[in-house]
């Protein structure tokens, strides 16, 4: 109760106790599965193990779930092939800061004055406690899905030094379903032991938010027209056809689909200007250009010659080469 009206739909309570997956994170890093994520394999991939090392006194974590799911199309459904791919988490403003302010306010209300909140960046399997918290199950695409809410939420957490009963994990319910690992246009979705688990160096989301340096060239076709981040594994989940709307209006779409030609010719200061408070500033101004650049070349339209050959005299030698690359596609020749 108190977590929605700190604007939050889902919330639970798991024990602030060692990771009982530790052992999975670990076998995934030791596989070089978090690819050049450094922040996910440098010590603080032994942070993980224990979230009292984020907060000593810590006994229990709230976890807490904020949809940000709008009720414009999916990546499928929008086939204008002049215009850019941003993932939907990326439309509104940047939901670090949102959740936050949210968690703040909850802190506030329960009369905590020491307290740790953590928000996708702290070293903490935030997917693990959210589960054993009762917000929903681990889905072979790896994202944590409620049965009513589907998985277009956001995590956050609240280490307390209070003891607070725990919930209970759901259920698994992908059951046979493999929509999310034949949809996957690069196959990041692999085998691991029973289950899956996801191959970060396959990724798009990964390639277009986090990689920074050249894409492996052989990787390029399968991104598409995405140029921040990918929604593909989570359109095609039967869990997400009626997920509920957010109501919260940091969320209404700003960046929707922008026109290709218009993202080749921002310079960095219109960059930011466009980007400020927004997650897409994270892919910075030359990786951006990277991204575009490889998406024009995947889209293969005559208009995008001209700002391709732009692109291909850039000051950044990553983006000049990958405009370069665009350029020799057949679409082109
Ligand atoms: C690194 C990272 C990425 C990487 C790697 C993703 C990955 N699957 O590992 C990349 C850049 C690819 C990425 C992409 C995205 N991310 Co991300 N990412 C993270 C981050 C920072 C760490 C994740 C991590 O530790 N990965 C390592 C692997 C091993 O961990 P894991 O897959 O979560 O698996 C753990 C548990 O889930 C559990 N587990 C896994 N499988 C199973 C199965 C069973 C049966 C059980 C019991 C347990 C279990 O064990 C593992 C070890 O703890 C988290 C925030 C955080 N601090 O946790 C956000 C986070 C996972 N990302 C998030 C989002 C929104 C995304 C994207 C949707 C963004 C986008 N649209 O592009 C995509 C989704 C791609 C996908 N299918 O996962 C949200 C997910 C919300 C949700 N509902 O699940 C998080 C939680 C951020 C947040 N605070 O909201 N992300
Ligand atoms: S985010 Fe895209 S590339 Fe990554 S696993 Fe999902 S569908 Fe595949
Ligand atoms: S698409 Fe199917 S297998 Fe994939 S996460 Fe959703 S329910 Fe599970």
């Amino acid at each position: 109760m108190l977590a929605r009206e700190c604007g939050f739909e889902l919330a639970g309570v798991a024990r602030a106790e060692p990771a009982a997956d530790a052992a999975r994170y670990r076998e995934w890093v030791e596989a070089g599965r978090a690819g050049d994520m450094r922040y996910l394999t440098d010590r603080r991939a032994a942070v993980r193990e224990d979230p009292r090392n984020l907060l000593a006194s810590a006994l229990s974590i709230v976890c807490v779930g904020k949809l940000y799911q709008t009720p414009w199309p999916h990546t499928a459904q929008f086939n204008d092939e002049e215009c850019a791919w941003i993932s939907r988490y990326a439309w509104g403003d940047d939901y670090h800061d949102v959740l936050r302010r949210g968690l703040e306010q909850l802190a506030a209300r329960m009369g905590v004055t020491e307290y740790k909140i953590c928000v996708d960046t702290a070293p903490l399997l935030e997917r693990s406690y959210a589960r054993l918290a009762g917000l929903g199950w681990i889905g072979k695409n790896t994202c944590l899905i409620n049965q009513q809410s589907g998985s277009w939420f956001f995590l956050g957490e609240l280490l307390v030094p209070m003891e607070i009963a725990p919930d209970a994990p759901p259920p698994d319910r992908c059951g046979t379903c493999r929509r999310c690992i034949e949809a996957c246009p690069t196959e990041a979705i692999v085998p691991h032991g029973a289950g899956y688990t996801l191959d970060a160096r396959l990724c798009t989301s990964y390639f277009t938010i986090e990689q920074r340096g050249p894409v492996p060239a052989h990787m390029r076709a399968g991104i598409g027209g995405h140029v921040f981040g990918c929604d593909i594994c989570q359109d095609v989940c039967p869990w997400n056809g009626r997920a509920p709307v957010t109501e919260d209006p940091a969320f209404t779409p700003r960046h929707f689909a922008p026109p290709l030609a218009e993202m080749a010719a921002l310079t960095e200061a219109t960059f930011r200007a466009m980007f400020r408070g927004s997650p897409v500033s994270r892919a910075r101004y030359f990786g951006f250009l990277r991204n575009v650049a490889i998406a024009m070349g995947n889209r293969g339209l005559p208009q995008f010659r001209a700002p391709l050959e732009k692109l291909a005299a850039s000051e950044d030698r990553v983006v000049a080469e990958h405009a370069r690359w665009a350029l020799g596609l057949p679409a082109f020749q």
